[in-house]
C-alpha cells in the first residue's frame, strides 16, 4: 500500500504535537523540515518520535561539502529515523551522509534512511533541477540511497523516474495544495512509496478528517 507522510511544516511546537496526537493513528510517517525545527529547536524530533513512535524524516535539504554534511548528519540522525539531501552537490556529499547513517546503524540496530531529491514538485523545478533530475535518479540508483523525493505535481516526470531509480522508494510531494492529483500518482507508486501531505491535511478545517480521507483513499486504491 502506497504510504501516507504528513509534512508537519506548523510553526509552533504546541500544535505540532497536538496536530500528531490527533491523526497520528492515520499516517505512517512524518516528516519535520525546517519550519518546525527552526521555530520549536531539534529537540522537536525527539519529542515526536516518542509521542508517535512513528517513523519521523527530517527534511533538510542537506546540500553542503561532505565534512559539513557528516556533521548535519550526525545531529539529525541521532533521534530521526532518515534525513532528506541533496543530490546535485555531487555524489561524495551523499556518500558522507550514508556514511554517518551507517554507524547510527550499526550502533543503534535501527535503519536511518538517507533520501535524495531528484526533481522537486515546484514550477521553478523545471528550470535547473528538471534538465538533470534524470542523471541524479541514475546517481541514487548508483548509490542505492533509501528513497529519492520526485515530484506528484508531474506525472509524467513521475513514471520517468521511477523507471530510472527501479526498486528504491519514491516519496512523492505536490498532492493537494500544490495541485497534484492524488488518482494520477496512485496509478505510478507501488507499495514501498509515499505520498506527502501538507497542508491538506494541517491546514484543513479538520485535520483528523482530513488525514482520515488520505487514509482512507490509500486503502480503497491498493484494494
Ligand atoms: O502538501 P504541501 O504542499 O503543504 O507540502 C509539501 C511538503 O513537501 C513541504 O514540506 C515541502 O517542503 C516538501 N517538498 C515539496 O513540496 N516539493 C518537493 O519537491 C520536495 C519536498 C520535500 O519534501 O523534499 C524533501
Amino acid at each position: 500500500m502506497v504510504k501516507l507522510m504528513l509534512a508537519l511544516d506548523v510553526m509552533d511546537k504546541n500544535k505540532a504535537l497536538t496536530m500528531v496526537d490527533e491523526i497520528s493513528k492515520y499516517i505512517d510517517a512524518i516528516k519535520i523540515g525546517y519550519p518546525l525545527v527552526l521555530s520549536s529547536g531539534l529537540d522537536i524530533v525527539k519529542e515526536i518520535k516518542d509521542k508517535t513512535n512513528k517513523e519521523v524524516i527530517c527534511d533538510f535539504k542537506v546540500a553542503d561539502i561532505p565534512s559539513t554534511n557528516e556533521k548535519i548528519a550526525k545531529l539529525t540522525l541521532n533521534y530521526a529515523d532518515g534525513i532528506i539531501c541533496h543530490g546535485f552537490v555531487g555524489r561524495d556529499s551523499v556518500e558522507a551522509i550514508q556514511k554517518i547513517a551507517k554507524q547510527y546503524e550499526i550502533k543503534t540496530h535501527h535503519k536511518k534512511k538517507v533520501i535524495m531529491v531528484t526533481e522537486m514538485s515546484h514550477p521553478g523545478a523545471v528550470e535547473f533541477m528538471q534538465p538533470i533530475a534524470d542523471k541524479l535518479a541514475e546517481v541514487a540508483k548508483i548509490l542505492n540511497v533509501d528513497g529519492i523525493v520526485a515530484p506528484s505535481t508531474r506525472p509524467e516526470r513521475l513514471t520517468k523516474i521511477k523507471k530510472i531509480v527501479g526498486n528504491i522508494p519514491i516519496i512523492s510531494p505536490g498532492i493537494g495544495a500544490q495541485g497534484g492529483e492524488l488518482n494520477a500518482v496512485l496509478d505510478i507508486l507501488g507499495e514501498d512509496d509515499y505520498i506527502i501531505v501538507g497542508r491538506a491535511i494541517y491546514k484543513s478545517e479538520n485535520p483528523k478528517e482530513s488525514a482520515y480521507k488520505y487514509s482512507m483513499l490509500l486503502k480503497g486504491h491498493n484494494g
